[in-house]
């Protein structure tokens, strides 16, 4: 399967399972999961052709391992921003995280936190590289350090997709780190 062919297949898999299933008649359960079957047939109704093996390929070659399929079910493992409960226990952070933004957010950050905006969660990473690339996705990335340690001690909850990106539902000013220069 070409690249260029994978990556619209796997945008049109986040709009669709993430942002707007109804855009093509497509209904979510609880969990965020919905039958293949029904995705190909929804997708085609709406002039999208997508083969099975398309999307076996897409789902096991993915960058980022944004979708998961359970049987004949498939689901975007995070980054919702309809409503649904992906069932992740919480889990014990390690001690420091880091989110990847641009300059233009950070003062505002610097005041509130972050927020979840459109999403359910703030999206952290366990790594520097990761946080770095979504940053640079819209422009200069900054990179913030949380104190993760610090946040789970006082109580604030965290889960882990499974993709391995790093959910909470906020993280307050005080927990936030900003690298030299910000
Ligand atoms: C910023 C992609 C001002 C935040 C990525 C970010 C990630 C604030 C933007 C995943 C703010 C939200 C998530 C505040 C947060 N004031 N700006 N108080 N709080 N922000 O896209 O973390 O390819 O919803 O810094 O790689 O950038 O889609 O979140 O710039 O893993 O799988 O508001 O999405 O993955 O943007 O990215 P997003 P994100 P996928």
């Amino acid at each position: 399967m070409h690249e260029r062919r994978a990556v619209k297949v796997s945008k049109y898999l986040s709009r669709h399972l993430r942002h707007q299933p109804g855009r093509i008649g497509l209904t979510l359960d609880e969990g965020g999961w919905v039958a293949i079957d029904a995705l190909i047939a929804a997708a085609a109704a709406h002039g999208f052709r997508l083969t099975r093996d398309e999307l076996a390929h897409v789902v096991a070659t993915n960058d980022k391992r944004r979708f998961a399929i359970d049987g004949t079910r498939i689901r975007a493992s995070q980054g919702h921003s309809v409503d649904v409960d992906l069932g992740l226990p919480p889990a014990t952070p390690p001690p420091y995280l880091y989110h990847g933004t641009v300059a233009r957010n950070v003062e505002s950050i610097r005041a509130e936190g972050l927020r979840p905006m459109n999403r359910h969660d703030v999206h952290l990473s366990a790594d520097r590289e990761t946080a770095t690339r979504v940053g640079a996705r819209r422009g200069r990335p900054v990179v913030l350090s949380v104190d993760a340690s610090a946040m789970h001690r006082d109580g604030h909850v965290f889960h882990v997709s499974a993709n391995g990106v790093w959910l909470t539902k906020a993280v307050p000013p005080r927990y936030l780190r900003f690298s030299p220069g910000h």
